[in-house]
């Protein structure tokens, strides 16, 4: 950064909507001088810049309650101004000058869609093809009309929001084929959402792996198998990693009406435990719809939203525990 020239920071997660989210924010305001991103399960990204001088910090798609730690030196610097897009727990963020909000916890919305709508929604199709790879169909598929997608382009834009997606989950170096600051910068060129559907250098290995991943959850044995609710427990291994979220995704939209657990077990002999609630509620015995939060809740690590939730780390003795509570709990 030229000492003098206030730099123009991106912070961002990796997953579809963070990536696409600040790539329109670098259509509108010219690129940025440093990324600081890293992969989905990457939050507290705060805390990983640099010392720096006057700077224009531009945060995307990561939790400001997460960051509520780091924060507060920034802005008392003074010459630090802070614009933050997101659509997750905010906790109660500081009221300051230099601190502008674009946040907005609708469950139909995601923060490539807030920049879009911010910044005079002039890119509807990378919205789209966020909101796509974030599993919000019905958005997306509005927004792609908007853009005057057909059914085969919206397709298009659908295919690389998931693989871009898919991309952000690892937790290990070596688990993704692409860095998120690696694709950031391979994105940065494009400029129509439909030249990065034809990729192939970016979309041609994604895809191949993707399929591979996807064949593997397809060959798993549930732990619980009902109408209501399905778990699966999935290896401590690089594709259960990369395609656990992807394949809850895929469930949840064909069977809108069961619950889903998928369950990574650890080499520690732990277990990482993401939940979904059914989308669309039988109200089997006029009983409200369920929130998977609640479930989490109730094992000490547990935390998230109503329809996605999880544990961060069960213990190997409470197996079975968890999965007798979430048969009950979603069995009807
Ligand atoms: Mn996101």
């Amino acid at each position: 950064m030229a000492s003098g020239d206030p730099g123009r920071v991106f912070v961002f997660n990796g997953d579809a909507d963070g990536l696409i989210g600040q790539h329109i924010l670098g259509m509108e305001l010219g690129a940025p001088s440093l990324r600081v991103t890293g992969g989905k399960r990457d939050i507290e990204l705060l805390r990983k810049l640099p010392p720096m001088g006057a700077a224009h910090i531009h945060v995307l798609d990561i939790s400001l309650r997460r960051n509520l730690d780091a924060l507060p030196a920034l802005l008392a610097q003074g010459n630090i101004q802070v614009t933050w897009y997101d659509h997750h727990d905010a906790g109660d963020p500081p009221a300051h000058p230099n601190l502008e909000l674009h946040i907005n916890q609708a469950p139909e919305t995601c923060t490539a869609v807030i920049v879009n709508a911010v910044h005079g929604r002039k890119h509807p199709l990378w919205a789209a093809m966020a909101a796509f790879g974030d599993n919000l169909p019905a958005t997306a598929s509005a927004l792609a009309s908007s853009g005057g997608a057909s059914a085969h382009e919206a397709a298009l834009l659908r295919r690389v929001g998931v693989l871009l997606n898919y991309n952000a989950y690892g937790e290990q170096p070596g688990d993704t084929l692409f860095s998120p600051e690696d694709l950031a910068a391979r994105l940065a060129p494009f400029r129509e959402a439909y030249d990065l559907c034809w990729e192939e250098s970016i979309l041609g290995p994604l895809a191949a792996q993707f399929e591979n991943d996807r064949e593997r959850f397809q060959g798993l044995e549930p732990l619980v198998a009902t109408p209501e609710a399905g778990a699966y427990l999935v290896p401590d291994q690089p594709f259960a990693r990369r395609y656990g979220a992807t394949w809850a995704n895929e469930q949840a939209l064909q069977q809108p009406n069961r619950a889903l657990a998928v369950i990574h077990a650890r080499a520690d002999g732990t277990y990482m435990v993401s939940i979904r609630a059914p989308r669309k509620w039988s109200g089997k015995n006029g009983a409200a719809a369920r929130s998977a939060f609640d479930l989490a809740i109730e094992f000490p690590t547990g935390g998230g939203r109503k329809l996605a939730a999880g544990i961060d780390v069960l213990p190997g003795d409470q197996l079975e525990r968890f999965t007798e509570r979430f048969s009950a709990f979603f069995g009807g």
